[in-house]
């Protein structure tokens, strides 16, 4: 007969924190919120730490290189997706790789012989006013001179004449070398009172561009993940049929941390993955697997030779009806805090710790407090992300107001059938486990992590936790009533709508 467990599948809208002593010496500019992501012996230093713990969901719809450069910025990491062939994965791990804060490749050159009516109508087109002057009027061929809007009068000026007779020719022009840092450049633009300091290779040729104004823009991310050559870090994802052929390829592009992307990872085809992995490249990456939902899971994907982390959720993302479709699945609460503690009895086992992340089903930002306390490592989301600025799909506007497209990984649309297919040889999804869904529109990463980030931290020091160890040893959680949940709204007051009100129902601040 079937084994039937105690207990019912519990959510985090069923729990709540109860308050801890709360420290003078606490504050949010003292909260540090770095968090494991690398496997450790108990005595040894972290390898790699994320400096939020937020990762993004490997989704078509949620992680190309343009939000996983956002989200690097702001000190957690994107997780670039695999429903796509090893080349394009490849080269969305590049770009984030060779992106280089402060350094940026000009998108508007001309030529000595363009006129300055030409020049005019570039800089109205592309709003830049620092335009270099090159051979062949690309953001690579050999730089001749730099001209702006200071060394024109428009209405003034025979807007007729050539650039030649305008610009500040080249050996008039301040620049840099490349390979010169950043810091370096910045104290160039300092000592000769520049705006933009163009930056050439040894043949001469323009290689990127330095403004002062990226210099103020770098000190409003402090908590940037970098990696030991200051370059943004990147995770991507990998699945259990290709693994052999995508992993050296995303190694090679320079990815820091991949992860098997699996609905069910409890399975003997993800454990030949790990071990083959692990083999062949040992501590230099960081893997993780899942995703799990009991201490039976992560017992078995522990047991081979090893992973750094294990995604705990099956069923709960925004977009998902596997739960629906196939019965299979936990509610996450309960899943998380299973995990957890089978993580930390193999801990004392066997003095390893094997960091948790908890992947899906979050709709607030109190949940993401909950996810934490409970002992996650770190949290992964899709719709958070979804519905910013940076993700991939396209804004539409509909009554009003603007949505973005968000579908799971488990539609026809996205076609990862390697993710709910494993085992048959089946190309195809013979049914759906995800939805094609909009998402209201909130604006960019780094502005909806900045509230999402106060509102951790002031759930931190309720519980009188300064980082998130702390938290999960101070964490006493309990379990609510429907009537509890009643009491925690508003009740018997009237509301105006606040300007919020989209952002704030779309992320679930009123659910
Ligand atoms: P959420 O943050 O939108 O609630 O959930 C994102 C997570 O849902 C992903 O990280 C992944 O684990 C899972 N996912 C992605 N696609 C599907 C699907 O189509 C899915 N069913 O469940």
């Amino acid at each position: 007969m079937a084994k039937i467990l105690d207990g019912v599948s519990r959510t985090f809208g069923e729990f709540l924190l109860i308050p801890r002593l709360t420290k003078k010496n606490q504050s949010s500019g003292t909260i540090n919120l770095a968090a494991s992501i690398a496997a450790s012996n108990r005595e040894s230093a972290p390898r790699f730490d994320l400096n939020i713990p937020i990762v993004s969901a490997a989704m078509q719809s949620v992680t190309d290189s343009n939000l996983a450069i956002a989200l690097a910025r702001e000190g957690g990491l994107g997780f670039i997706y695999c429903s796509q062939d090893v080349k394009s994965q490849a080269a969305m791990v590049a770009q984030v790789k060779s992106h280089k804060a402060g350094f940026v490749s000009s998108d508007t050159n001309t030529l000595v012989g363009e006129s300055l009516e030409d020049v005019v109508a570039l800089m109205k087109k592309t709003g830049h006013s620092t335009v270099p002057v090159t051979s062949d009027g690309t953001a690579t061929g050999r730089l001749l001179g730099i001209i702006t809007d200071q060394d024109f009068w428009e209405h003034e000026d025979n807007l007729k004449a050539p650039v030649e007779h305008y610009m500040t020719k080249i050996d008039n022009v301040i620049f840099g070398e490349e390979g010169l840092s950043l810091r370096e450049a910045n104290s160039l633009l300092r000592k000769y009172k520049k705006n933009c300091l163009p930056v050439v290779d040894k043949n001469g040729n323009l290689s990127s561009l330095v403004f002062k104004k990226d210099y103020e823009d770098h000190m409003r991310h402090p908590r940037e993940l970098l990696d030991n050559s200051k370059r943004l870090c990147v995770g991507a994802a990998l699945n259990t049929r290709d693994y052999k052929l995508r992993a050296p390829a995303l190694v090679e592009a320079g990815a820091d941390v991949l992860c098997f992307d699996s609905s069910d990872g409890l399975s003997e085809f993800q454990k030949e993955g790990l071990n083959w992995i692990k083999r062949k490249y040992g501590e230099e990456i960081i893997l993780g697997g899942g995703n799990i939902v009991s201490a039976e899971g992560f017992d078995y994907l522990v047991s081979g030779l090893g992973l750094d982390f294990v995604k705990v959720g099956i069923g709960g993302g925004s977009i998902c009806i596997t739960r629906e479709q196939k019965g299979v699945g936990r509610g996450q609460a309960s899943a998380l805090l299973e995990v957890v503690k089978r993580r930390d009895a193999y801990l004392e086992e066997t003095g390893r710790y094997i960091p948790v992340c908890s992947d899906g089903g979050l709709s607030n930002d109190t949940q993401i407090a909950l996810a934490l306390a409970m002992g996650a490592d770190f949290v992964m989301m899709g719709r958070y992300f979804a519905m910013t600025d940076e993700s991939p799909s396209p804004k539409t506007s509909f009554n009003g107001q603007v949505f973005k497209s968000y579908w799971g990984e488990g539609t026809r649309r996205a076609q990862n059938w390697e993710r709910y297919t494993d085992g048959s040889d089946s190309r195809e999804l013979l049914f759906e486990e995800g939805v094609d869904a909009y998402v209201p529109y909130v604006g960019g990463v780094s502005e909806a992590l900045a509230s999402t980030i106060q509102k951790i931290k002031a759930t931190m020091i309720n519980v009188g936790a300064s980082d998130l160890s702390e938290f999960k040893q101070n964490a006493v959680l309990t379990l609510v009533s429907e009537q509890s949940i009643v009491e925690a709204g508003t009740s018997s007051v009237f509301q105006f709508t606040r300007n919020s009100e989209l952002d704030a129902a779309s992320w679930g601040e009123n659910s």
